[in-house]
């Protein structure tokens, strides 16, 4: 049984199928999304429902919330004009002019997502942990959106336990290289930077938790 962690599909439905389908993901495994599905990307809708897809055809899959999330849902709360969402393609992708057009079902699935989980010896979140908190795992704000952070990690807290998550773009060579040093960074960023253009990035990544392997797609969607 393998574990997958993917992050920052950002509306790359294409890319995310055609990651998946290289993967070769079966029943039995599990894939864990790191958030961001939102913003930037021509298919947010085909994104989510790929996702239900997978899960109502049994596959195991479970996901966390990214920051373009809760600007989703700090729109939706703050009502029409909101500076919180301002992305003509995902509303473009749902076929509607403003976000509270967007069917329920898409509106009440981003309040489900979790803020983290844990499998095996790895803590899954969007964006990392602030271990200058006094509760690491209470920082909910952090897990959503802190940068820079690798200088805190605190080992002893950690226990022998690796971090993955997303939210900074990262190189390919970047992706590969933090694999190679979990000893001392007990920390792997698996955005790919997909819908950038800059060097290096353009690519969705796939973790296999179990084996330790990663998979990258290059980005099918949009130019990069
Ligand atoms: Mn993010």
């Amino acid at each position: 049984m393998k574990k997958y962690a993917i992050s920052d599909i950002h509306g790359c439905a294409k890319t995310f199928k055609a990651l998946v389908e290289q993967i070769n993901l079966s029943k039995g495994d599990e894939l864990y999304i790191l958030g961001d599905y939102f913003h930037r990307g021509p298919d947010v809708k085909g994104v989510i429902d790929y996702i239900w897809q997978l899960q109502a055809e049994g596959f195991f899959v479970k996901c966390l919330m990214g920051n373009h999330e809760v600007l989703f849902v700090q729109a939706l709360l703050e009502g029409p004009g909101s500076h919180y969402f301002d992305d003509q393609e995902t509303l473009d992708s749902f076929g509607v002019k403003g976000i509270h057009d967007i069917p329920k079902k898409y509106r009440s699935w981003i309040k489900e997502l979790f803020i983290f989980t844990e499998v095996d010896e790895y803590i899954l979140v969007h964006a990392g942990l602030n271990f200058n908190a006094t509760e690491v795992m209470s920082d909910i704000d952090s897990m959503i959106w802190i940068r820079g952070w690798y200088d805190n990690i605190d080992k002893d807290w950690l226990n022998g336990r690796i971090i993955v998550h997303g939210h900074t773009p990262a190189t390919k060579l970047e992706i590969m290289g933090s694999l190679r040093t979990l000893e001392e960074i007990p920390a792997i960023d698996i955005d790919g930077g997909c819908v950038f253009k800059r060097e290096g990035l353009g690519y969705l990544c796939a973790f296999e938790m179990t084996e330790r392997k990663l998979s990258f797609m290059r980005n099918i969607d949009v130019e990069v």
